[in-house]
């Protein structure tokens, strides 16, 4: 296979544009090039979402390997896209806050998605979340939003998930934002560094038992936490056990009378290369 510098391959993304359920993008794309001529560059909207086909020099991948290369390619729009490794499943990109590129790795909309999940779950995800913060400096970008739509957002400079290994361990550092910085609280709540916990393993700091079981989550806890964005989705308040979605920075406060607590209405993760080309 010749492989010169001045050949190139066209490159078909798509945005996919389906509410429901995940969308085989590939498949989409073959039968789009057949249905159709390919040769056109720019969007192109058919019956399963909105094309992209950029002509590139070849990659080392089928696909692009985060959002920000995806952005870097041209292609500005949010939406859902393949990349490689694949999250299991498309990707969905961020492209607009704080210039963009971002690889959206975890979102909470509504409580459609258990995250109290056993490890044996959590290790596929984590694969490729691994892949994509293993090679050069990341950023971790942390976006809530409550019930009143009031946004806040917490960024991380310094954004790693180690390897199974090393028990997913998490590295969260160089603060920014004006959510507080709640992966590192204090000392006895501190996520940065520590292991991930699930209700089924117990890696966390708290002698008297295993926080993941204790607040149904799995999350880089501590002893136990400042801070869990796996936690359980409620339409609000709650009571009891504080497993709700929570950052301590931000709604610390229990309601005095009531004994309530706060969960957030919206969550998302993202991360992207900390040397992004989109940044001016
Ligand atoms: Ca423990």
């Amino acid at each position: 296979m010749s492989n010169t510098s001045d050949e190139t391959v066209e490159y078909c993304l798509c945005r996919l544009e389906l509410r429901k359920g995940w969308f085989s993008c590939s498949a989409a794309c073959a039968l789009s090039r057949k249905l159709g001529a390919p040769g056109s560059t720019g969007p192109r909207r058919t019956l399963w979402g909105l094309f992209f086909c950029v002509s590139v020099p070849p990659l080392e991948r089928l696909h692009p390997k985060d959002c920000a290369e995806i952005y870097s390619l041209g292609i500005k729009e949010n939406g859902i896209y393949t990349i490689q490794p694949d999250l299991h499943g498309p990707a969905k990109c961020d492209m607009e806050a704080a210039g963009g590129g971002w690889t959206v790795i975890q979102a909470r909309h509504d409580g459609s998605v258990d995250f109290n999940r056993t490890w044996q779950e959590y290790r596929e995800g984590f694969g490729t979340l691994y892949a994509l913060t293993s090679t050069g400096q990341h950023q971790l970008r942390i976006e809530l939003e409550d019930w009143h739509h009031q946004k806040r957002e917490a960024t991380y400079n310094n954004f790693k998930v180690a390897s199974e290994a090393q028990r997913f361990r998490l590295t969260a550092r160089e603060y920014s934002g004006d959510a507080g910085n709640a992966l590192s609280y204090s000392k006895r709540y501190n996520h940065d560094g520590r292991s991930f916990s699930t209700s089924d393993r117990d890696n966390d700091r708290y002698a008297g038992g295993n926080c993941g079981q204790y607040y149904g989550a799995g999350w880089w806890f501590d002893a136990c936490l400042a801070a869990n964005l796996n936690g359980h989705y409620y339409g609000g308040r709650y009571s009891g056990v504080t497993n709700g979605i929570y950052w301590g920075t931000w709604y610390i406060l229990t309601d005095g009378r009531t004994g309530e607590r706060y969960s957030f209405k919206q969550v998302e993760m993202k991360t992207r290369p900390k040397l992004f080309p989109g940044l001016s």
